[in-house]
């Protein structure tokens, strides 16, 4: 005759199996499980950390917690060219990236920086969502990157220490850029003296006068505080360069194609969740340094700074891959 447990033993019992049960059920094998590390340049509440943050929460949810991911904001994992080799040796395993420091890595990342070449940032959008963001997600591949979404990062523009209305204004200045020989050239055909460094560096450098401006989005120069050492904003819109949401190829490379779906699902819909936040974003931030006192120099007649720029176009969009991107990005409706 089976014993029958006493009180005491049948609720350990009951705990145990419990227990047992729960693990199974419900906790995540662990030896499948992953851990993701993230990349992002600026804080968790900035459009794109809230669209990664997003994308982390959806394949978490979609994968039962298989694939964990954790965005480490604010540069907290280095700044932006580190963080490119970083992700090529799979230490980092997915970031968002702007595709200007792609420039000397990535040729087609040229054209999408190309100044002047967007009407619009519905424009920049269209061709990234197309065959252009196709040619660029093949060379970024080529270096160990693998492209899922495209984020907005709107158009760039030039603040300085004192008011710039023409190129002849700018003459001399030295301007901080994006790390990427098109920017150097770019800068030194509009006649200023480009000065490479990295984003966290901006503001010191501003401080200390080591440059006399630097340029950017309304997003990027509200979070980072340049605006309350660079009171100039003037509305060039040079340049409406995107950004990219990807994942190392060491990662990606031992992917299941279910797997990779579900990533690239996630992508996508957190590149909606980004262009919406951005959008929100660059109206508050044109507003938060306005109020601040910051002076707006709108630039109405692009015209003059266009017509400076055909060295730029001679030296990258010559080759005959490049030049045909550009015909067709131009040729857009
Ligand atoms: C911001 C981009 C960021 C760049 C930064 C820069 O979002 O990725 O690092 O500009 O100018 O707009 O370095």
């Amino acid at each position: 005759m089976t014993p029958v447990p006493s009180r005491p033993r049948r609720a350990l019992f009951a705990a145990v199996a419990a227990a047992a049960l729960g693990f199974i059920g419900l906790a995540p094998a662990p030896a499948a499980a992953q851990e993701w590390r993230g990349w992002n340049i600026h804080a968790a509440d900035y459009p794109n950390g809230i669209g990664m943050d997003a994308f982390a929460r959806m394949v978490g949810e979609r994968t039962n917690n298989r694939i964990r991911m954790r965005t480490f904001h604010s540069a907290q994992l280095g700044q932006q060219d580190e963080a490119i080799q970083q992700m090529r040796l799979g230490t980092i395993d997915f970031a968002n990236f702007n595709l200007s420091p792609f420039n000397n890595l990535a040729p087609s990342t040229n054209v999408v920086t190309l100044p002047f070449l967007f009407r619009n940032v519905a424009h920049m959008q269209a061709a990234i969502d197309g065959p252009t963001g196709e040619a660029i997600a093949q060379d970024l591949e080529r270096i160990g990157i693998i492209s899922l979404a495209w984020y907005d990062a709107g158009a760039r523009s030039i603040y300085t220490t004192r008011a710039v209305r023409t190129p002849a204004d700018l003459r001399g200045m030295k301007i901080r850029v994006q790390t990427s020989d098109l920017w150097i050239d770019l800068m030194r055909a509009l006649g200023a003296n480009p000065t490479p460094l990295p984003f966290g560096e901006v503001f010191t450098s501003l401080q200390s006068g080591v440059i006399d401006g630097a340029e950017n989005n309304w997003p990027s120069y509200e979070s980072t505080r340049h605006f309350e050492v660079a009171r100039f904003y003037s509305t060039t819109e040079h340049s409406n360069v995107p950004e990219v949401l990807a994942v190392s190829a060491q990662r990606w490379n031992r992917l299941n194609a279910a797997d990779r779906a579900i990533l690239r699902d996630a992508a996508r819909e957190s590149a909606a969740i980004q262009r919406r936040s951005w959008a929100e974003r660059e109206t508050v931030s044109r507003q938060r340094v306005v109020a601040a006192g910051v002076t707006v120099v709108e630039i109405t007649d692009r015209a003059p700074w266009a017509a400076l720029m055909e060295p730029v176009y001679a030296k990258y969009a010559s080759d005959a891959r490049l030049a045909e991107m550009v015909r067709q990005i131009r040729a857009m409706p």
